[in-house]
């Protein structure tokens, strides 16, 4: 395999509706995609996971860009035709952070790779089943009001949602528990704060336990480990993290420490697929649940994260939602979902490609860079 150029795509998709979390609203999805080309002219996908603001993460759009043009472009370039990934994310050490910019190239270069040699991501990876279950992430209602927050969660569930994770915030977290959970007496639901709390809520949070929730997702700031053991310590629901792993240490020293029972894998978060298995085995090791997470993304990034969630030790529901949950118009063939899962792509690569009339459409920039 010899990668010869990538091309940056990036587009303007509008969600169905607002998404809304403790760190601000988004209401239009700047998405990026990367391919990567070969000299046998095969195209290869990753999706750059960033929003157009540094919310999230520091990372947001234009500075992923600037850090693929500048930084991973010639890092990449040493290992333009290897044969082996785990190469791939070695040449990329040379650049400090920057996971989502890493992540997008590198799943690019892997779906080229993957492709070449017929090989599904999912088998790839040692996935183990052929559909995934998937939960929806609900975000704060618009209008803070629990009337059209329950109506929203009804749609979902009546189209099967097999979990609920509500974002929350302090002012919007006791009301909306109470509403859906009275709506839906047995529903698996779980809470993400996205970093909202300080450790003085400990006591408020441990309230929530009455809801009988799967867990709450990174309640504190993200370099919080202490913090976040006393929140395990307070509450019976378990803790989960999200924004604090980056790595496998990262996942080793939450573990260890007690500040969470449980992960949220997100190859964007984490730099890499290669990387967000082996946080997986590690947890499988540890006998510690894990869940695939979401950025929002397109057919490209969701068909990579289904692809991961099918390993064995994703035990829980995943942000795995179907396209219409997201988008009007998806870029690749819409996944669908049937009773609640979404079926784990079985063709080379990543499985789906963008379609190229809604790529032209959406496209609003793009950039050629040519592997020298
Ligand atoms: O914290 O998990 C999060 C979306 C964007 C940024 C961060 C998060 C999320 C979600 C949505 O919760 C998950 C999805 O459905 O893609
Ligand atoms: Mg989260």
């Amino acid at each position: 395999m010899t990668i010869e150029r990538f091309r940056i795509h990036r587009l303007n998709i509008p969600l169905v509706r607002p998404f809304r979390t403790s760190f601000g609203t988004e209401t239009l999805r700047d998405v990026i995609l990367v391919e990567a080309v070969s000299s046998d002219g095969i195209s290869g996908w990753g999706e750059c996971v960033t929003m157009s603001w540094p919310g999230y993460s520091y990372e947001y759009g234009d500075n992923a860009i600037h850090v693929m043009e500048n930084h991973l472009l010639p890092a990449l370039a040493t290992v333009a035709d290897t044969d082996d990934p785990y190469e791939v994310r070695a040449a990329m050490e040379v650049v400090a952070g920057n996971p989502m910019a890493k992540n997008a190239m590198s799943t690019a270069m892997l779906d080229v790779w993957l492709r070449e040699q017929g090989e599904s991501l999912a088998h790839y990876l040692g996935a183990v089943k052929d559909e995934v279950d998937c939960g929806v992430s609900v975000g704060i209602n618009i209008n803070e009001s629990v009337d059209e927050l329950l109506a929203e969660v009804a749609g979902y569930v009546d189209e099967g949602y097999r979990r609920i994770k509500l974002k929350i915030q302090p002012g919007w977290d006791v009301e909306p528990l109470r509403a859906v959970r009275e709506a839906w007496p047995t529903i698996p639901l779980q809470t993400d704060a996205n970093q909202a709390y300080q450790r003085s809520d400990a006591q408020h949070l441990a309230s929530l336990d009455q809801f009988d929730l799967l867990l709450h997702e990174q309640p504190l700031e993200q370099d919080d480990w202490y913090g976040h053991v006393l929140m395990s310590q307070a509450c019976q629901t378990p803790i989960c993290m999200d924004e604090s792993i980056h790595s496998v240490m990262s996942a080793d020293s939450a573990l260890q420490f007690g500040a969470c029972s449980i992960i949220n894998i997100k190859p964007g978060r984490v730099g890499s697929y290669l990387t967000g298995k082996e946080i997986h085995d590690l947890c499988l090791e540890r006998g510690a649940p894990v869940w695939a997470g979401g950025m929002l993304e397109t057919g490209v990034g969701r068909a990579a994260n289904v692809a991961l969630a099918a390993l064995p030790g994703f035990t829980l529901p995943g942000d795995t939602s179907g396209s219409s949950r997201y988008y009007e118009v998806d870029v690749t063939e819409p996944f669908v979902l049937q009773d609640g899962r979404l079926p784990v792509p079985t063709g080379p690569g990543i499985g789906v490609d963008p379609l190229p009339d809604v790529l032209r459409e959406m496209t609003v920039w793009s950039t050629d860079l040519t592997v020298t």
